[in-house]
């Protein structure tokens, strides 16, 4: 299986998530231009699915105007609809094959591995272009995620070749432990979008 080099410079440094809420565009914006985010998830888990074509259209207009890779959570059919840059998948989640299907080659393809391993290995071996670990540090906004040690991290970079983006609790303070663990990028939602007048 081959891997979409086309956009791996992307997967590095801050991975934007927007928070579980209605979307305030002139945040995100702030947010992409202040940290030069290079890739940013949507991630509002309403079922309102006007609100999500709506959202999603502004953040893939955004996106396009500051370079930033559009990857919405979950949803690939919307994501197809909107011809967003990719995908992120979680255990619940379509297989990558299903995702590949529907997006096509050039789609990016994200997979969470919680602190697995061997996951991450079959994600690479099924043509995923990124796999997230985590949780690194407690995270407030997910509480319950599964936990995953640095040295995880480090283990799971020597044997992969697609980048590894960290997730949970990561904040400017904790961040370059996790680069220096390994990680090509470092997931954030709370410290980026937890006070409006954004840092
Ligand atoms: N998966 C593991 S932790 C987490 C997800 C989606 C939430 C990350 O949010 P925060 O606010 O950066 O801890
Ligand atoms: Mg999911």
């Amino acid at each position: 299986m081959e891997t979409n080099l086309l956009h791996h410079h992307k997967i590095s440094g801050i991975y934007a998530i927007t928070p579980n809420r209605a979307l305030d565009i002139d945040a995100v914006e702030k947010i992409l231009v202040q940290h030069n985010i290079s890739i940013l998830q949507y991630r509002y888990k309403t079922t309102n699915t006007i609100t999500r074509l709506n959202e999603t259209r502004q953040l893939h207009r955004l996106c396009a105007k500051h370079h930033t890779l559009f990857i919405i959570n979950d949803d690939i059919n919307l994501a197809k609809k909107i011809k967003a840059g990719g995908v992120h998948l979680g255990k619940t989640d379509a297989s990558i094959n299903q995702a590949r299907a529907i997006l096509g080659g050039n789609a990016v393809i994200g997979v969470s591995c919680y602190n697995d391993i061997n996951l991450a290995q079959q994600a690479q071996s099924q043509g995923a272009d990124y796999v997230a670990f985590g949780a690194l540090f407690p995270s407030t906004t997910k509480p319950n995620a599964p936990q995953c040690g640095l040295d995880i991290i480090t283990q799971a970079a020597q044997g992969l070749h697609i980048p590894i983006v960290g997730i949970g609790g990561i904040d400017f303070d904790n961040q370059q432990q996790a680069f220096d663990a390994g990680c090509d990028s470092v997931a954030m939602i709370s410290a980026l979008f937890q006070s409006t007048d954004s840092r």
